[in-house]
């Protein structure tokens, strides 16, 4: 089918599929991130999920919540999946972290993984309470009622990785695995990748994803997956102890996005804080604020975009990703160095990009040599991304910036299957369908 044969859904039709995309996906304890190919519930996906829910139902939202905080570590770790016990079918599956077998930090039920995502979770609390109070007294209750325990959660979560992943203080979150930036195959960690050796007793292993996704293009390759693999294997081996994989690990970056996320839900967190009446406020806004020095610093003069770095070798990681434009989520550039990167997202090498469908997001640049347009995070254009850009852009009064993303964004979502990604050049919807990040955010940007 011709992505122009496709009908097109908008308005009260695109809310009612989209709340209809979460309710087939909730298996009454929690939301799959996809029907079939992530059967389970993901640590960013949950947050962007949470959001969706909240315009259905406040009381929900809260519930998705805590399902995920139900699968903290000790440490305060948000593990990046909560697996659903009946499951068995993904892979790697619980049984390959092994984390309640090889550390005490890692709750024995639920089952989890051993690394993180994301910390987008403060943020979307901070939208559940703001949409609540748009529902009325009965919602604000219920929400209210809540809050105080998902706000320590929240705050162990964000000491966690201002502890483990930042010690030295520098404003930038460091990861362990390239899945912990939720962009697995993003150009951006191919330099690091590709001194990685596959471990030659790497145990056999069976993927999902190309079994679901029938296009093998559209996925990483199998050296890729080895890679990832050994890497879990190793960190599995080091018995998940940060300070150990700091030391050994053989994946160690920056990640500039992620960095950006935790400096925006810092401010986010600080805010709830002060609404609780907590005492970490000046806590939380000393974080938001290095944070968010850390990622004004990583901008690359050249390339105009923050760039993540190699903290093995030292190196930045020179691709133009979306991830470049992090400054742009949590604020830290001077008002010219703004403009220049607001002016650069708009130019032909992003969002005026003369080939695109539709002026959203590319995962990378189409004007780039690392530029695949089906290949996963190598190109397609990701919903939650550009949502989460629209979203971030107007919590920083910046709808000027927003409101271009935000129309394309619709017109990219009414052909209505709530694609994972898309094809930028064409709009053809890939990956999973009836993704449930892709159907909150329209919910998001429609009610
Ligand atoms: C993708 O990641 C998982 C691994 O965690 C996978 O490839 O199986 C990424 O897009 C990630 O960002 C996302 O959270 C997850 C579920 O949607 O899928």
């Amino acid at each position: 089918t011709a992505v122009s044969d496709l009908p097109v859904h908008r308005g009260a039709d695109l809310v009612a599929r989209a709340a209809a995309v979460l309710r087939a996906n909730d298996t009454g304890v929690m939301v799959r991130a996809a029907p079939t190919l992530y059967p389970h519930q993901w640590s960013w996906d949950a947050a962007f999920v949470s959001v969706g829910l909240a315009h259905l139902d406040p009381g929900r939202a809260c519930a998705e919540l805590d399902h995920l905080f139900r699968g903290q570590w000790r440490t305060g770790m948000l593990p990046h999946i909560v697996f659903d016990p009946g499951e068995t079918t993904y892979s790697p599956g619980p049984d390959r972290w092994g984390c309640a077998e090889v550390t005490d930090d890692a709750p024995a039920a639920p089952r989890t993984s051993g690394i993180c995502q994301p910390p987008v979770h403060a943020l979307a609390v901070e939208r559940i309470v703001a949409l609540a109070e748009r529902r009325g007294p009965a919602a604000v209750a219920r929400v209210r009622a809540w809050l105080p325990g998902a706000y320590r959660r929240l705050l162990a979560w964000h000491r966690y990785l201002v502890r483990e992943r930042d010690p030295l203080r520098t404003g930038l979150v460091a990861i362990h695995h390239g899945w912990e930036s939720g962009m697995d195959n993003s150009p951006r960690w191919d330099g690091p990748y590709s001194r990685i050796a596959v471990l030659p007793d790497l145990p056999p292993y069976r993927r999902r994803d190309t079994r679901v996704v029938r296009d093998a293009a559209q996925r990483p390759t199998q050296l890729e997956y080895d890679r990832y693999l050994s890497v879990v294997e190793e960190l599995r081996r080091a018995g998940y102890d940060d300070a150990r994989t700091r030391a050994t690990g053989g994946f160690l970056v920056t990640d500039v996005f992620a960095s950006a996320v935790l400096a925006a839900a810092s401010e986010a967190l600080a805010g709830i804080a002060r609404s609780l009446g907590a005492g970490e406020v000046a806590e939380l806004e000393e974080h938001a604020e290095r944070f968010r020095a850390g990622v004004a610093g990583s901008e690359d003069a050249e390339l105009g975009l923050a760039l993540d770095t190699d903290l093995r070798t030292g190196a930045p990681l020179r691709v133009e990703t979306v991830a470049g434009f992090a400054p742009l989520l949590c604020g830290g550039l001077r008002t010219a160095a703004e403009r220049d990167m607001v002016a650069l997202l708009r130019s032909e090498r992003w969002t005026g990009h003369p080939g695109l469908r539709h002026a959203v997001l590319p995962s990378t640049s189409p004007a780039a040599r690392e530029f695949r347009p089906r290949a996963y995070w190598r190109g397609p254009s990701w919903p939650v991304v550009t949502w989460f850009f629209v979203w971030m852009l107007e919590r920083r009064g910046r709808p000027d910036v927003a409101a271009p993303l935000r129309r394309a964004l619709l017109d990219e979502l009414a052909e209505g299957s709530f694609a994972e990604y898309h094809e930028p050049l064409t709009g053809e919807p890939l990956g999973s369908a009836a993704q449930s990040w892709t159907a909150a955010a329209a919910l998001d940007l429609l009610l």
